[in-house]
């Protein structure tokens, strides 16, 4: 009798353990998305740009190390920086989401860019991507398409902000 009882405390406790892992968060879901859009874009356009606000709940450093959308041959992270009036996008392989803090995406900052587009992205239209975390692995977001006025800046003009001067 007395053997038995161990045994029941026992397996209660390891219920109660395999219920505590479960509830616990994993790596995969310490992260937030927040203000997630792609703008909509012109007509003849074949790039395009999204943006995404990352929040890491977790207490430690995470890296967005690609992403993916089925409406571009390639999505692409850059950072703009503007150097002498003019804005300078640049590739990077990865982007930092701190530990108990954001990665925060919007015109004119890093941005996802969306190369060779597939189709014309119009306001009310939905795209999918795919980011792909070192640590929380991939995520799949949906995004409204959103219009959005060039030349918010005021030194930014006409210039449609987050797109290569060159074409
Ligand atoms: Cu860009």
């Amino acid at each position: 009798m007395r053997e038995w009882s161990v045994r029941s405390v026992v397996l209660g406790l390891l219920s109660f353990l395999a219920m505590t892992a479960v509830a616990a968060p994993s790596a995969s879901n310490r992260l937030e998305f927040s203000a997630a859009y792609a703008r909509a874009s012109m007509p003849g356009q074949d790039v395009g740009a999204a943006y995404v606000t990352i929040q890491n709940q977790g207490t430690e450093d995470d890296f967005l190390v690609g992403a993916q959308s089925p409406v571009a041959t390639e999505v692409d992270m850059h950072t703009s920086t503007m150097m002498q009036g003019m804005a300078h996008m640049q590739r990077q392989s990865r982007l930092r989401v701190p530990a108990m803090g954001k990665l925060e995406m919007k015109p004119g900052g890093v941005h996802l860019m969306l190369q060779g587009l597939k189709q014309p992205l119009k306001e009310g239209d939905q795209v999918e991507m795919r980011l792909d975390f070192e640590k929380a692995g991939q995520r799949l977001l949906k995004l409204p398409v959103r219009a959005v006025l060039s030349g918010q800046g005021k030194s930014s003009g006409a210039m449609p902000m987050d797109m290569p001067m060159s074409y």
